[in-house]
């Protein structure tokens, strides 16, 4: 399958979606010709670019078309028969249906489809495990009914009865995410937080230092998953480790899911059958809408269903129809082939860098992601996405571990295999895009300013860029976005 169709659709189905799309820019246009043009110029720019963010993809027409009718018109704050809303029967049908495919895609006990973004399904996680494992701390007790009700030396007493409200995730700079307890996120301020890191010789995670922290740290919430490490997960140590220290397994397969989907990542590697709570969004390997997901054991489903109005506002009821048409896609034996491919083509990609003596963190890779440390290249990070950039290689700058040029400028560049997957490209391809990258990177130098050398400022040397675009595009046309789609 290609970007051009669903699973099991044919060129009937491309054409047909053209026509919609032709038919909708026109429609557009009559208002704001501009929104037309930008739309236009949007899908030119991604067709003409190696897109190799690991966060990205291409959904399917199914997809996109779903998100634009009248569902976003409807307001459904609530949950699934029980609304604050009136006339929410349809939203109802979408809900449940998008709950359904993803229960039975992942196996999961319940799933909840609102969140409207990963960061959004991770805040309902910690909701839900907050209220689900932090005994009530007994207002009633103390006279009254709401905390504004509280005296200061009752506030201070409720405080002090709130219990275990720590939370283990994993760094950001060795590959965990913003939402892990980073500091300046919420996660960071809600819970006191320990990070735990990989093993500084070889970049892998280390069990055995993780549960030497939590054991000592002794956390509510242990939280795996990541946004930029290379390597598969053991969840089944993963939730030994929980359970020995009490703490509940909360994984973030965000970036993953659709490997654990695809059934690339099963048994120990698979998160659902060993965490309490799984969160993921749906728009990255999974290919559906931008969107979040939340799985989670009857244990925590009740709380987990308060999601909105708790923490989040009304649900986007036509992104969880398109969320629903994603995951019945997922649910088609394509999808299996395709996350295979994803996986074969990191590999492929990871080994191109190898044999052209490019540094990568732990060295290679075995799921969807390549983290390319650029100070082998002489280079930060930010300038080496920049010249990427201008040779039509779309990538993002992300920190290594250590990172001597911290979290802005970085040290690295992550590579994710994706999207290109999805446009068809196989491990030629991305042998050839990893051999691409490295002829950019190795022609660019960093510049001097007038405060000694910059960490933004780059050089590429005369024609590189230009060059490498041109055999980027060659590949680009060999494997068309959408082709049969004409705006
Ligand atoms: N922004 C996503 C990523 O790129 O990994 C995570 O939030």
């Amino acid at each position: 399958m290609t970007a051009t169709s669903a699973p099991g659709q044919g060129a009937e189905y491309a054409a047909t979606a053209s026509e919609a799309y032709q038919a909708a820019l026109r429609v557009i246009e009559s208002v704001e010709p501009r929104i037309a043009d930008a739309t236009r110029k949007e899908l030119a720019d991604q067709r003409d670019s190696l897109k190799l963010i690991a966060s990205e993809n291409y959904a399917s027409p199914a997809v996109l078309l779903t998100m634009g009718t009248w569902f976003s018109d409807k307001y459904a704050e609530g949950t699934i028969g029980h609304r604050f809303y009136a006339a929410c029967q349809n939203v109802d049908t979408v809900e449940a249906l998008a709950a359904e495919h993803a229960r039975e895609l992942f196996g999961a006990q319940y799933a909840y489809a609102q969140p409207h973004s990963g960061i959004d399904a991770n805040l309902v996680a910690y909701w839900a495990i907050l209220a689900t494992r932090v005994e009530a701390p007994g207002l009633a007790e103390l006279g009254a009914k709401n905390v504004n009700d509280l005296s200061e030396a009752d506030w201070e007493s409720l405080r002090a009865k709130m219990g275990n409200q720590r939370l283990l995730g994993m760094s950001l700079d060795t590959g965990g995410h913003l939402t892990h307890g980073f500091r300046p996120n919420i996660s960071g301020k809600m819970f006191y937080q320990r990070q735990y890191g990989t093993d500084p010789a070889t970049g892998f995670l280390d069990y055995s230092a993780v549960a030497a922290a939590a054991r000592e740290f002794k956390p509510l919430v242990l939280v795996a998953g990541y946004s930029a490490y290379p390597r598969r997960v053991n969840f089944a140590k993963m939730r030994e480790i929980a359970d020995e220290v009490g703490a509940t397994l909360m994984v973030d397969m965000a970036h993953f899911a659709g490997l654990v989907a695809g059934k690339v990542f099963t048994g120990d590697e698979d998160p659902v059958p060993h965490a309490h709570v799984v969160t993921t969004t749906t728009h990255k390997s999974l290919r559906g809408p931008r969107g979040g997901l939340v799985l989670a054991t009857e244990e925590f489903a009740p709380a987990v269903d308060k999601g909105c109005p708790m923490v989040l506002g009304g649900p986007l009821s036509h992104v969880m129809a398109a969320k629903a048409v994603a995951l019945a896609e997922a649910r088609q034996p394509e999808f299996r082939t395709y996350a295979q491919a994803v996986a074969d083509n990191a590999q492929a990609m990871a080994d191109g860098f190898i044999k052209r003596d490019a540094g990568l963190v732990t060295g290679g890779t075995d799921n969807h992601l390549v983290l390319l440390d650029v100070t082998s290249f002489g280079l930060t990070g930010r300038q080496a996405e920049s010249a990427l950039l201008d040779a039509g290689i779309v990538t993002n700058r992300n920190a290594i571990p250590a990172d001597p040029n911290g979290a802005w400028y970085t040290s690295g560049i992550r590579f994710g295999s994706p999207a290109l997957t999805t446009r068809g490209f196989g491990a030629d391809e991305f042998d050839r895009v990893a051999d691409l990258v490295v002829e950019v990177l190795k022609n660019t130098q960093p510049a001097t300013g007038p405060n000694g050398p910059s960490k933004a400022k780059y050089t590429i040397a005369d024609g590189v860029a230009a060059r490498v675009h041109a055999a980027a595009t060659e590949l680009l046309d060999a494997n068309p976005l959408y082709p049969g789609l004409t705006l």
